[in-house]
């Protein structure tokens, strides 16, 4: 049996279903990590021991791949080092310092078939950048796909892992391999998925509390939809700056400090980063934009540290 081990992600989710078809072989079996949780489970190394042969897709966990002691082919995009698992094949043009778009499209190189996966686990990752790509441009124009179908496409993939639900994850694989792609966008499971995210984000956004120009979150779900209602905050009702709590995310707390482009340069949001790692949090970020997950008992220190830089805060 061949095991498929893929991102939550709409890449990830094509890629998988690429390689799958491609095999042409019933007997596969593909299973991602916990929905934001990026490392080889219990649950998957469990699959591992009983799988003929692997396949690691669009996972940037190349410390963990390299130890499987099995016959691996490891797909990926993400800016990494050559690995030298004896057993491990990498493929990644990152590593020779190329910048694939997506996994979708390393995958599609590696077997010379550009198809409606291509294009959707592209768009999921690049969003319109996707489209000046020729391979992509020419996939679509074959096809007969807008760019707005596979941006919705790919909208509805992503509803897997915006509900934080792994089984349909693992579930939409088999989805996207026993439909075509026209009747994936009429697909009933995933249209009701996207309702009840933009209603999830509502119910988030009606508890903000607006301090000025400063906005305060905190709640609770275990919808991944934490970047996304910041970015509402800051991007369509004009915060300067927000930081939104989820206080229950699969039992740990996940923070985002976003800021409007034009305050950026008054915080130091590396600082602030590198202050949360200190603390042995996994954080990270860019110019506008702070997200960190952690323990709920490191509650308490991570918003005492967060004051020393956001002074509204006190
Ligand atoms: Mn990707």
């Amino acid at each position: 049996m061949d095991l498929i081990v893929h991102h939550w992600d709409a890449d990830g989710i094509c890629s998988a279903a690429l390689i799958a078809r491609h095999l042409a072989k019933k007997d596969f079996l593909n299973a991602s990590p916990p929905v934001g949780d990026y490392r080889l489970d219990e649950r998957i190394h469990m699959l591992i021991e009983k799988a003929d042969s692997i396949f690691i897709v669009d996972l940037n966990v190349p410390e963990e791949v390299e130890k499987i002691e099995k016959s691996t082919v490891y797909f990926d995009h993400h800016i990494q080092s050559s690995i030298d698992g004896r057993m491990v094949r990498q493929i990644n043009p990152a590593v020779s310092g190329e910048r694939p778009a997506s996994c979708a499209i390393v995958v599609s190189t590696h077997i010379n078939t550009w198809n409606a996966e291509t294009v959707i686990g592209t768009a999921g990752d690049a969003g319109r950048f996707a489209f000046a790509i020729p391979e992509i441009r020419g996939t679509m124009e074959r096809l007969g796909m807008s760019e707005s179908q596979a941006v919705r496409l790919a909208e509805l993939i992503d509803s897997n892992h915006i509900s934080g639900n792994r089984e349909s994850v693992e579930r939409a694989v088999k989805v996207v391999l026993e439909n075509e792609w026209r009747d994936l966008l009429e697909y009933e499971p995933w249209i009701r998925q996207i309702e009840k995210i933009e209603w999830e984000v509502e119910r988030t956004l009606s508890g903000v509390d607006g301090r000025g120009k400063h906005a305060f979150l905190e709640f609770k779900s275990s919808f991944n939809i934490i970047s996304r209602v910041a970015k509402v905050l800051v991007w369509e009702m004009g915060f300067d700056e927000a930081l939104v709590i989820n206080r229950d995310f699969n039992g740990k707390v996940k923070l985002y400090y976003r800021i409007s482009k034009e305050s950026a340069s008054e915080r130091d949001t590396g600082r602030i980063i590198s202050d949360l790692r200190a603390t042995g949090i996994s954080a990270g970020g860019k110019d506008d934009v702070v997200g960190c997950v952690f323990e709920s008992e490191m509650f308490e220190q991570v918003m005492e540290l967060l004051q020393l830089h956001v002074r509204w805060l006190d």
